[in-house]
């Protein structure tokens, strides 16, 4: 990938369309516009019709193109952009026209966007939240990845750095001129009662609920109960369709089964999980441990219990309100009502499911709502994130049993380290494999 080479790719979606968009970035741009525009390069940034032709001169297509001039573009090079008519024989004269010239070639996915990167356009957190725009599904990942994309996680992690580097700075000066001043334990106050509001602004990020990942990544509910009780026929309903197989007999679902909705405005994954009981039975055990795990793991529990077979008090929910929900089901054989529950549906003829769906939307929409920017949107940034908290509480503590004032200057550095690579500034080579490999050609 070398970055003297001049890229192209088609920027839009699949063909046919009504219009396609050849993007083409690098040093050739200038070649290109006196080779394959007929009247040359139009003036910069301003749409101009045009005709495309290739090298032999024929014609390619009539359409519009638009110059961007380094460095004012995406990628910060010199950039052209041709709207052509969006059939498949246009778009691929057009990409064999192009790549037929010295120097230029189709690029790799998301080489654009890598471009824009190294060219200091946008920072690391900004590229991921372009992927994350371009793959955005509902509104609510489209309004976090455009925060992103914007500069919302960059403004917080920079933020964090220039702390820590103040910080850095201050210790640093202690380890220089140990002697000066007052060098009583009150030297250090200042950076300890800032590492303190740093390291609760920090664990405050990192303790979100996972919000920022589960608006991009998708909400879990989990459906748990005995056997029988109907989680299959609720997670059918849920679905609209036969997704889980549903008998009359106990011990029916054996895995995990899961299905994508989305409620409330956010995408969310609704599993059915094997009934609970005590078993010998080596696959239903190895079923009911998946079970667990997975309600361990949701923002949602529904405890499904079995209408027909109604226990006298409520059953106790290890998660309390707003994660674990008491459902009755089976409603239609029901011989009392129990006040204790928090729904009672019939997932079989679907009397009470308005008011549930209504219900976990409202609850999903709560959770999405629950921090208004979350920091952190990707496991890249909660484990890095991670880090730099281990390495402030580290730093603290150096701070606190007097070790060093080169410790806790160390440890700052650590931080400041990792706050730099989630911003892509530095150690970033494999993380940036990793974030562009993932885009689409073109973008
Ligand atoms: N009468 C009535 N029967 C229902 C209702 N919902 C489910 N059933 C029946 O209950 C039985 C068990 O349903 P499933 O959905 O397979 O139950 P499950 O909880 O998934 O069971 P396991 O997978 O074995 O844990 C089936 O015969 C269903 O038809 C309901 O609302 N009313
Ligand atoms: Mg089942």
């Amino acid at each position: 990938m070398g970055a003297q080479d001049t890229i192209c790719a088609l920027a839009s979606g699949t063909l046919p369309s009504a219009l396609a968009v050849v993007r083409v970035s690098g040093p050739a741009v200038y070649a290109i516009g006196a080779q394959l525009l007929a009247e040359g390069l139009p003036p910069a940034r301003r749409g101009t019709l045009a005709k495309f032709q290739d090298a032999d001169g024929n014609l390619i297509d009539e359409g519009i193109v638009l110059f961007f001039p380094a460095p004012n573009s995406y990628t910060g090079e010199d950039t052209l952009e041709l709207f052509l008519h969006g059939g498949p024989a246009v778009v691929e004269h057009a990409l064999r026209a192009l790549t037929d010239l010295e120097g230029v070639r189709l690029a790799e996915p998301g080489e654009f966007t890598r471009r824009a990167f190294e060219a200091g356009k946008l920072d690391l957190t900004q590229a991921e939240g372009v992927a994350d725009l371009i793959e955005a599904e509902t509104l609510g990942q489209k309004s976090q990845a455009l925060r992103q994309l914007t500069g919302g996680l960059s403004d917080i992690y920079a933020g964090w750095r220039d702390e820590l580097m103040y910080l850095l700075a201050l210790v640093e000066v202690m380890v220089d001129f140990p002697d000066e001043g007052d060098v009583s334990a009150d030297a250090d106050a200042p950076v300890r009662d800032r590492l303190d509001a740093l390291i609760r602004e920090v664990t405050a990020a990192l303790g979100e609920g996972w919000v920022g990942e589960r608006i991009r990544d998708g909400f879990r509910i989990a459906i748990i109960g005995a056997p029988n009780a109907g989680k299959s026929t609720l997670l059918n309903r849920l679905a609209g369709r036969e997704a889980a197989i549903v008998t009359s007999k106990p011990g029916t679902t054996r895995d995990v089964i899961e299905i994508r909705r989305v409620l409330g405005g956010q995408v969310v994954w609704i599993a059915d999980t094997a009934g609970l009981r005590e078993t010998e039975d080596e696959i239903e055990a190895e079923g009911i441990r998946r079970a667990k795990m997975t309600a361990d793991d949701a923002d949602l529990c529904l405890l499904l219990i079995d209408g027909s077979d109604l226990p006298s008090a409520p059953p106790p929910l290890p998660w309390p309100d707003p994660k674990g929900m008491v459902v009755v089901n089976k409603a239609d054989v029901l011989a009392e009502t129990p006040g204790w529950a928090s729904h009672i549906i019939s997932a079989k003829d679907g009397s009470g499911m308005d008011r549930l769906e209504a219900d976990l939307e409202a609850r999903i929409r709560s959770f999405a709502g629950s921090v208004e920017a979350p920091a952190i949107t990707r496991a890249r940034h909660r484990e890095k994130l991670g880090r730099g908290l281990a390495a402030l509480t580290s730093a603290r503590d150096a701070l606190a049993s007097g070790l060093g004032h080169e410790l806790v200057a160390e440890d700052l550095r650590l931080a400041i380290r990792e706050t730099q690579s989630i911003l892509g500034q530095i150690g970033v080579e494999d993380i940036l494999g990793a974030v562009f490999s993932r885009f689409c050609i073109g973008k």
